[in-house]
């Protein structure tokens, strides 16, 4: 079985410890929020949030994310100190028993929306990337004019046009929702109004200047090369999270997109430590992943995995589709990864159990948009896993028979 996990958000998310035991979770997934991205994750403070979670009769799965610092991706002059930092909060939660961590590798943004009320025909709301609103924001609000040629030109005429068009408010909206809203309870920028945050948001672009594809390969080798002998002695399975969307954006190089960079990631490094944090939601958003393809290659080093589905359109937008729909084959995907766990089993008894989350929701009836984190309600959320749970309950039944 899949162990049943959920993101928690820590003390200021207003789901809590209770509602989510309530709905028959076993496992937490969560970080310390509450500390500055780069510092060592302390062993007290990591007791705390653990002893927490078990008084609620639930344990600590999985760290999402123990955040990799910029200055190790773009290669700046602290980065061995950061490395150090990372070394050490990797022994304290091994200490703790805290042995799946998730982390990304992807430059200056996490993930990227335009939309975040984008309204459903059934009346829920769900997470949306228009692709031309992407380019407004790159091309007219960022003004990276002179990288434009990313671009083709009718896209850059549709961006135009549209821009001309948008009240400020409007622009002011895609702003927030890009820098602000999708990053801000992850780990990222905060900022007083919104030309203080393009403001810092290009000062961080501009630390990578000068790197490209092979440059960031060389700096994810460098820190796996470090860190995994110390997850491997801590028994801890790293996890690395796909890039989302999958593609280069803003100039920047993204290396966990397709079925060559995750081979690429396991061959860098062949620790066992090494992993994969499987997330189809944020792999389908490439119509060419071939998701069962792609968890064929690089399913015995699946130690965590994310499960949501996507819905693309010619036009390159997305949206985040319900669980049982959109482009993601899900019963498939689910019958590969019990199989996958009943043949760890088999040859290990002390195999650790893999944990899914499932990932994103929409927002319904229920649910109160100031409640919770973009992309985190509690009802969507719920029926995702109660869909997602009962698929597999019935996989195991028919695998049995
Ligand atoms: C967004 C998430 C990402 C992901 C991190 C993992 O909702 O999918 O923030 O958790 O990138 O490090």
């Amino acid at each position: 079985m899949l162990e049943k996990t959920w993101r928690w958000f820590g003390y200021n998310d207003a789901i809590t410890l209770d509602d989510i035991r309530a709905i028959g979770v076993e496992g937490i997934v969560t970080a310390l929020h509450h500390l500055p991205n780069g510092v060592e994750w302390p062993v007290d403070e990591i007791e705390k949030v653990k002893s927490n979670i078990e008084s609620h009769g639930m344990t600590w799965s999985v760290v999402e994310s123990l955040p990799v610092h910029e200055e190790i991706k773009y290669a700046g002059s602290n980065r061995d100190l950061y490395i150090s930092n990372y070394k050490k909060s990797l022994r304290n939660l091994g200490q703790c028993g805290v042995r799946t961590v998730c982390y990304n590798f992807m430059p200056v943004i996490d993930w990227i929306r335009t939309d975040l009320d984008y309204k459903l025909p059934e009346g829920g709301t769900s997470l949306y990337f228009d692709f031309i609103d992407f380019v407004v924001f790159d091309l007219f609000l960022l003004k990276r004019l002179a990288d434009a040629v990313e671009y083709p030109n009718h896209i850059i005429e549709a961006a135009g046009e549209r821009y001309k068009r948008m009240t400020l408010q409007q622009k002011m909206k895609l702003v927030d929702t890009i820098i602000i809203k999708t990053q801000g309870f992850i780990d990222g920028i905060s900022a007083d109004n919104y030309e203080d945050a393009i403001t810092i948001f290009k000062e961080r672009l501009s630390q990578y200047d000068g790197i490209g594809k092979d440059e960031l390969r060389a700096n994810l080798k460098y820190f796996l090369d470090e860190v995994t002998p110390v997850a491997e002695e801590m028994g801890i399975a790293l996890c690395i999270h796909p890039d989302d969307p999958p593609m280069p954006v803003l100039g920047l190089p993204r290396i966990v997109s397709n079925s060559e960079d995750l081979k690429w990631i396991l061959k860098a490094n062949t620790s066992p430590a090494n992993g994969i944090t499987f997330c189809t939601g944020s792999l389908s958003a490439n119509k060419n992943n071939d998701l069962l393809e792609m968890l064929d290659e690089v399913i015995e080093r699946v130690k965590f995995v994310h499960l949501r589905s996507t819905q693309t359109k010619s036009n390159g937008d997305f949206y985040e589709a319900e669980h049982l729909k959109g482009s993601v084959p899900m019963p498939a995907i689910v019958k590969r990864l019990l199989e996958e766990i009943r043949r760890r089993e088999k040859c290990d008894e002390n195999a650790l159990r893999v944990p899914m989350r499932v990932d994103h929701g929409h927002v319904l009836p229920g649910d109160s948009p100031e409640k919770h984190n973009p992309g985190y309600p509690f009802v969507g959320r719920l029926k995702g896993l109660a869909e997602i749970d009962g698929l597999q309950q019935g996989i195991i039944t028919m695998l049995k028979e």
